[in-house]
């Protein structure tokens, strides 16, 4: 049988890691044969919520968990994990500055980064979830830089599955029939969803999301923005914000980088710009990637419109922008 993979959560006492872990537990991320070991790191005021978590766990008998390490020691919690899911940090909250909350998580950010690279194990692949996750995941970048830049990524996978799913809502089609959606830059609203290269399995073969919506004023108006804009409509209706799609994405993106993806689907992941499509290199961006034996590589050669140009740049404007704030934190 296979050795256990060690995988590490921060802010597993919150929303998302509640969600999150049974999930990995459960197989979910790394496959039903594929046994894990948790690691779940949260903060000392959380402490007390986070031996709970541990106790559900205990309590759910999980048959591919095979251990548990629940503490507030970061250097405990990096120790010896293969796999990193950074959902822990600080909130913006209300009338709070943004260089404030910038300036409280690259210090968590800047602190976790050396935890990891001194302690991790080698080849580990990390995903930072907590926003704003492209410049918390840049900021980790820096700070291990013995840690290859290709093992570190930030979750837009969420918003790539409600791309796909706004697509499948709207054509009252399976969502696993539609791919290739592609999640541009930021996960913020300035991110560019895009769908000139999607594509829906009908039986009569593949055809493209634009021919089939037969609609541009609403895949360039509304459709849009909703994937925008939907995180603050969960938080709208729920009162909360998103959690269990959060953590289903968060389970996606690990398990189809280290299993790879399909044979011509593309998934979007943050990750280490190298000037692929003229985006400037040294941002954390969102691309179009496939993956195999744990690499992603981003999808070259998608011919790019005038239209999806301003967008792709106006969303790199703004990674520049927080990149600068981040930086200005650390004089
Ligand atoms: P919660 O506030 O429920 O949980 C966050 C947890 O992190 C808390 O238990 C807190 O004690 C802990 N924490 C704080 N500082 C820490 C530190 N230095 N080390 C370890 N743990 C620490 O938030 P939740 O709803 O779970 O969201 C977590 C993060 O995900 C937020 O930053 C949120 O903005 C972000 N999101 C990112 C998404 C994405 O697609 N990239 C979507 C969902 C979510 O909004």
């Amino acid at each position: 049988s296979k050795e256990p993979i060690r995988v590490l959560v921060t802010g597993a006492a919150g929303q998302i890691g509640y969600a999150l872990v049974p999930m990995i537990a459960r197989g979910v991320m790394l496959g039903a044969d594929q046994p894990v070991i948790l690691h779940m790191l949260d903060i000392p005021p959380a402490a007390e919520a986070l031996n709970g978590v541990k106790m559900e766990l205990v309590d759910a008998a999980f048959p591919l968990l095979k251990g548990v390490v629940a503490t507030t020691d970061v250097v405990e919690g990096c120790t010896g994990v293969n796999v990193a899911v950074m959902v822990g940090g600080f909130p913006r909250k209300e009338g709070m500055e943004r260089k404030d909350v910038m300036s409280k998580n690259v210090s968590i950010y800047k602190a976790q980064a050396s935890a990891l690279e001194k302690h991790a194990a080698a080849n580990c692949k990390v995903l930072v979830v907590a926003n704003p996750a492209n410049t918390n995941a840049l900021i980790l970048k820096e700070f291990a830089p013995s840690i290859p830049e290709k093992n570190i990524s930030c979750l837009t996978r969420l918003d790539h599955n409600r791309a796909l799913g706004q697509i499948s809502e709207r054509l009252n089609v399976q969502v696993s029939d539609v791919k290739n959606v592609i999640i541009w830059g930021n996960h913020s609203s300035t991110q560019y969803p895009d769908v000139n290269h999607a594509t829906v399995k009908t039986p009569a073969g593949e055809k493209p999301v634009r021919e089939l919506v037969a609609d541009d004023a609403w895949l360039n108006g509304e459709f849009i923005s909703t994937v925008q804009q939907r995180g603050a409509a969960i938080i709208k209706a729920r009162k909360l914000s998103s959690a269990l799609s959060a953590a289903s994405s968060a389970c996606d993106h690990i398990r189809d980088w280290v299993l790879g993806t399909p044979e011509g689907t593309f998934v979007s992941m943050g990750v280490y710009s190298d000037g692929s499509y003229n985006v400037p290199a040294g941002l954390i961006y969102s691309f179009p990637v496939t993956c195999k034996n744990g690499e992603w590589t981003i999808v070259q050669g998608l011919a790019i419109d005038e239209y999806s140009r301003k967008k792709l740049d106006l969303t790199a404007d703004e990674l520049s922008e927080e990149k600068a704030l981040a930086y200005s934190c650390l004089s």
